[in-house]
């Protein structure tokens, strides 16, 4: 076989070998094959130039360097394409990217405003209390001063769980419960879910939170029930807040009056969301009727005391400027979120 064959062959076998290596190591084992100084088969084709005569040396020398300039930019292009394609293979990471923020948790504003609620009123002496939302009428109606035959017990106006078994529609008879566990003087305030057969839009849930506070002891009067909602105006809104009270009905209570606060927004100048007159109502209050103490079994005659009732809802739609009451309820991280935080 004469050079030019030999080196031709080499030629076309080694592109063959080179293109086919799919490893680096396949690659170099090619290489070792191909153009090592040693076990090379270029090298023992050149060490085979000495037996040349003189004159044909130089053209099969150039012949020989010609294949190996051919064969190592070969081996170097594979070599790259073998590295750009592991290259793909492995997942990038980007170090210099900010890492992602982990998601902390917020309290839900309403939870938030509950408890800010029972902060301020446990200054004035009130514990918390709860009790069940599966409630019985007597509970929830009869020791409430307030018959079955109330619009409020009807079954258009009440989730009915069984025949005298529904949802709470207030959380009054947690005050009910604890009177008859407790002897006075008594000062508890009962945040929780309440229920009412209400349509699900803007301004209405069929469930919702409501916080209700009350007092008992001998000797308690309306002027303990207006320092005591003022001073927690004052707590929850800031030390100009005022309180004004109207007059109004609860069967729970006697007198009763709707509270307004001076708007928190605006300070008391008048605006959207006061309607311009400066004041906010935000709870019902009133004296405990003495039938209600008759009903847990407290001397009537003995005892007097004040109740409140609010909705912790309306209060934190009011601070966080939120108009669809169904935003409380989406569970959207995209809203729970901004309250990361807030405490
Ligand atoms: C309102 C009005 C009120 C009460 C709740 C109460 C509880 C007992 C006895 C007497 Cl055990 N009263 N609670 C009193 C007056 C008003 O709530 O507008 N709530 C959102």
């Amino acid at each position: 076989m004469n050079l030019e064959h030999e080196l031709a062959v080499l030629e076309t076998e080694g592109r063959a070998a080179i293109a086919g290596a799919t490893t680096e190591a396949e690659l170099e084992a090619a290489r070792i094959r191909l153009l090592a100084r040693k076990e090379g088969r270029l090298s023992a084709i050149m060490r085979g130039l000495g037996q040349l005569p003189p004159e044909q040396r130089p053209a099969a020398g150039a012949a020989s360097n010609r294949v190996k300039d051919i064969l190592t930019e070969l081996l170097d292009a594979r070599a790259a394409e073998l590295a750009a394609a592991q290259d793909s293979k492995t997942p990038r990471l980007d170090l210099t990217l900010p890492g992602r923020a982990t998601w902390r948790g917020a309290k839900h504003p309403v939870t938030l405003v509950i408890d800010e609620i029972c902060d301020v009123l446990a200054h004035l002496g009130f514990t918390r209390a709860r009790g069940p939302e599966a409630e019985t009428d007597w509970y929830n109606f009869i020791a409430l001063n307030t018959p079955l035959d109330h619009p409020a017990a009807d079954m258009h106006d009440t989730f009915y769980l069984a025949p005298g078994i529904l949802l709470r529609s207030h959380t009054s008879p947690v005050q009910i419960r604890t009177m008859q566990e407790h002897q006075p003087p008594i000062r508890i305030v009962a945040p929780g879910m309440v229920y009412r057969r209400d349509p699900f839009d803007a301004s209405h849930a069929p469930a919702f939170d409501q916080l209700e506070g009350l007092a008992v002891d001998e000797g308690v009067t309306f002027v303990d029930l207006k320092a005591t909602l003022a001073e927690f105006a004052r707590g929850l809104f800031g030390s100009s807040a005022r309180v004004r009270f109207r007059p109004s009905y609860f069967p729970f209570t006697e007198p009763s009056a709707e509270v307004d606060v001076s708007c928190m927004l605006c300070g008391g100048s008048g605006c959207s969301a006061c309607k311009g007159t400066g004041w906010i109502e935000i709870m019902g209050a009133g004296m405990v009727h003495p039938a209600v103490f008759e009903h847990v079994g407290y001397d009537s005659e003995r005892y007097t005391g004040f109740a409140f009732g609010m909705g912790p809802g309306r209060i934190a739609m009011l601070r966080y400027g939120i108009h669809d009451i169904r935003i409380l309820y989406d569970s959207d991280v995209r809203f729970l979120e901004q309250f990361a935080g807030v405490s």
